[in-house]
């Protein structure tokens, strides 16, 4: 057998973006979606204050890499209506999808009633607006599709029932705001390293394959639960089709700031951006406590998914 390479690698000035960078008093910078338009990169991370809840900081880059964090919170838990009521014990993981001019938000609002998901969005990245609660509880890591498929929307979702635990579902909508259709696409694999739960990662994107998307597998130890990165190969025109579920993890906590830090042994994304020159950045929060970036060959996650896949459920 022949030793395998890295698939992703580490960029050398790792950690990109730590709580010292922030200017405003935060204890993590984790959990960013990313996205590129017009030559930059926007990233909205997650930060948990010192009360253990969490909001919503913003940065932005020329290159991916160095990133300078603006002054105020982006989003903080509303304080009227209904998002108040679901928003009270903070808000989380956002993921960014950009259709045609807007920039769409999903992110976790927790509560007394559980986590749930809401949907926002902003054209400049500084006027932000709610839409809607786009589920019930118990839900996290929604990621939208960036095109319509027969003139519906596409969403992979993550719910969670002690029957089924914590799969990846997806579910289909004509406004983005009710939603419907949903089926279960990946489950997570008995004694293997997503076992746990799984759960929607980063906006998939677009390859000549079909849609690529990395998702987050648990697998839990007796020294607590351990995160990892995987991919997922979707279908070009029906992405409820999947074509490969990698076998093998592509990423797991090795360096010290993601092995030590908030929740340790955790490796977490919720943003991708794909190049022109064949290549992926791939952003993830390290032990819930910083942002760390690493790039791959997209084809060789294609590669992986369709060589080497696995039962997707
Ligand atoms: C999950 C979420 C993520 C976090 C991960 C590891 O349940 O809370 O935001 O990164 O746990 O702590």
């Amino acid at each position: 057998m022949q030793k395998r390479e890295p698939l992703v690698k580490r960029y050398e000035k790792n950690p990109i973006l730590t709580k010292n960078d922030v200017p405003y008093p935060v204890v993590t910078v984790h959990n960013a979606g990313v996205v590129k338009a017009g030559g930059r990169y926007w990233m909205i991370f997650r930060s948990h204050l010192f009360n253990g809840r969490s909001i919503l900081g913003l940065a932005e880059s020329s290159d991916g890499y160095l990133f300078t964090v603006r002054a105020e919170p982006f989003m903080t838990p509303a304080c009227t209506g209904i998002f108040a009521e679901y928003e009270e014990y903070g808000i989380e993981d956002p993921r960014i999808c950009k259709i045609d001019k807007d920039f769409f938000i999903t992110y976790s609002a927790y509560s007394r009633h559980g986590v749930r998901v809401a949907l926002a969005k902003t054209r400049d990245f500084k006027i932000v607006e709610r839409i809607a609660l786009i589920t019930q509880a118990d839900q996290r890591n929604v990621v939208l599709f960036p095109e319509k498929f027969e003139g519906r929307f596409v969403r992979l979702d993550r719910p969670h029932t002690e029957l089924s635990p914590w799969s990846i579902w997806i579910s289909y909508s004509p406004d983005l705001i009710h939603w419907g259709d949903s089926k279960v696409i990946v489950k997570p694999e008995a004694y293997h390293w997503d076992e746990m739960k799984i759960g929607p990662g980063a906006t998939p994107f677009k390859t000549d394959k079909g849609w690529l998307q990395i998702y987050h597998g648990v697998f839990r130890t007796m020294d607590g639960a351990v995160y990892r990165l995987g991919a997922i190969l979707h279908d070009q025109n029906d992405p409820s089709l999947i074509l490969g579920v990698a076998d093998e993890w592509i990423l797991e906590s090795e360096d010290p700031w993601e092995v030590t830090g908030y929740v340790h042994n955790v490796v977490f994304t919720c943003g991708t951006i794909p190049e022109e020159d064949g290549t992926v950045k791939i952003y993830w929060g390290g032990a819930d406590k910083v942002m760390c970036v690493g790039t791959a060959r997209v084809s060789d996650l294609v590669d992986l998914c369709l060589q080497k896949p696995r039962n997707p459920l």
